[in-house]
């Protein structure tokens, strides 16, 4: 018997001691490494300072060490403060930190539990211990936020950067840039020095196709139909949100589809609204979102009903065609030690799903493109659920990732950024 039963009980029992002394002992066990935490004023508990008068600390090899952060305002409707570009607004509290505001800062900066308040720096006013959990194995970590009196020495780290005038985004790992013609979908994409990439352009273009029925007629409206009104931005250490107004016209001057809506940039992603609004019901809709890439031959397709791998080869053959394209949840295409990544994201209940777009094809013809061909063109075809939508507005969000090679697990952790976020709770001291 039972030698084995007798070890597995030993192992288990030891394994449940070492975990909970780890957590006792304030060992960080967070292993995540894309995600952002976000806290609000309100879970902080540390608020009513000037935003300039607050700094963030994480306990590594026993120092309290700066790490990068940002305090992102929200007015009372719960709409961002836009720092930059056009449309400057303001909070309603002179730059101070209040219960709906947002403290921004990456998963992989948190470090270890304070053991005590020997370490905390002089001349500080106030503490919160920020505790953040990952809720699939209570895997957890910690950082201090604290207030001064005057404005506070801060980690000098800037994750990510947006230009508005030339409508382009960087981070360490990848970089992009829009095209001001048609500026609703990114015309270059880059693996960037963090990665191992050398900024080298792997996308034509992101191409948007909508087909529309209405009243007896049907409207095809590309990419370079939809306009781009930026309202304003935010950019700052760890985060930039992009504020902006879509439009498809329609027909008489009526659009189809006038939206407000976020783009966030983080170190590893950037994550884009697809919004739809329907003044009038048309009788048909359907839209794709197809990431055109230039040149990706000999890269292994694989996504979450095609997990086995699909080498392109710039020919729709047999082979591509035999592809699952039924609804999926996440998509990667990967070369050795690169990989690009498609998830997406709807509200709860949300009817409309996404099937595959797939299209292996180095001849494949288009007039609205740059590059010929698509090799391949992979993306989102939003063709299931439109007639049970409800509401007259829908908001789906479109992620775009950039990791190191693929190894098989690697979209758990990404997926797990949206289907089971990180939580933070707060004591002050
Ligand atoms: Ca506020
Ligand atoms: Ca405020
Ligand atoms: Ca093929
Ligand atoms: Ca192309």
């Amino acid at each position: 018997m039972k030698w084995t039963k007798i070890i597995t009980s030993f192992m288990i029992i030891f394994c449940l001691a070492f975990s909970v002394s780890a957590e006792e002992q304030g060992i960080k066990s967070l292993q995540r490494r894309f995600d952002p935490v976000i806290v609000t004023g309100q879970t902080c508990s540390l608020t009513g300072e000037p935003i300039l008068h607050y700094g963030l600390y994480a306990l590594k090899e026993n120092r309290l060490i700066p790490i990068p952060f940002q305090i992102d305002e929200k007015d009372e409707d719960g709409k961002f403060i836009l720092t930059h570009g056009k449309h400057i607004t303001t909070d309603n509290d002179n730059n101070h930190f209040d219960a709906n505001d947002e403290l921004v800062f990456m998963a992989m900066d948190t470090g270890e539990k304070l053991p005590g308040k020997a370490l905390l720096p002089q001349g500080y006013k106030a503490c919160a211990e920020i505790e953040v959990t990952g809720p699939v194995s209570q895997e957890k970590a910690w950082v201090y936020l604290m207030a001064f009196n005057t404005p506070e020495y801060k980690s000098s780290l800037d994750y990510v950067s947006y230009n508005h005038k030339t409508l382009s985004f960087s981070t360490r790992n990848y970089s992009g840039h829009y095209n001001k013609k048609f500026p609703v979908g990114a015309s270059k994409y880059a693996f960037e020095e963090g990665l191992g990439g050398h900024g080298k352009d792997f996308i034509d273009r992101i191409k948007a196709r909508v087909k529309i029925k209405s009243m007896g007629i049907t409207l095809n409206r590309s990419e370079e139909d939809i306009t781009v009104e930026e309202e304003g931005y935010i950019d700052g250490p760890v985060r930039v949100v992009v504020y902006s107004k879509n439009a498809t016209p329609l027909f008489l001057g009526i659009p189809v589809s006038a939206t407000k809506q976020y783009t966030y940039y983080y170190d590893s992603y950037a994550d884009f609204a697809f919004s739809a609004s329907f003044p009038i019901k048309p009788g048909y809709f359907r839209a794709t979102i197809i990431d055109d890439f230039k040149d990706a031959k000999g890269w292994t397709f694989y996504n979450s009903n095609n997990p086995s791998g699909h080498i392109i080869d710039g020919k729709m053959d047999d082979s591509d065609k035999k592809l699952d394209r039924s609804p999926w949840t996440w998509s990667v295409l990967t070369r050795d030690d690169l990989s690009f990544w498609s998830v997406w994201i709807a509200p709860p209940g949300c009817p409309v799903k996404a099937s595959l777009y797939f299209n292996d094809d180095e001849n494949a013809k288009d007039k609205m493109e740059d590059d010929p061909g698509e090799l391949p063109g992979i993306g989102f075809d939003f063709n299931i659920g439109w007639d049970k939508l409800k509401a007259d507005t829908v908001e789906l969000r479109l992620v775009h990732f950039y990791t190191k090679g693929y190894q098989k697990g690697m979209e758990t952790d990404i997926r797990n950024i949206y289907d089971a976020p990180l939580s933070a709770t707060s004591v002050t001291f």
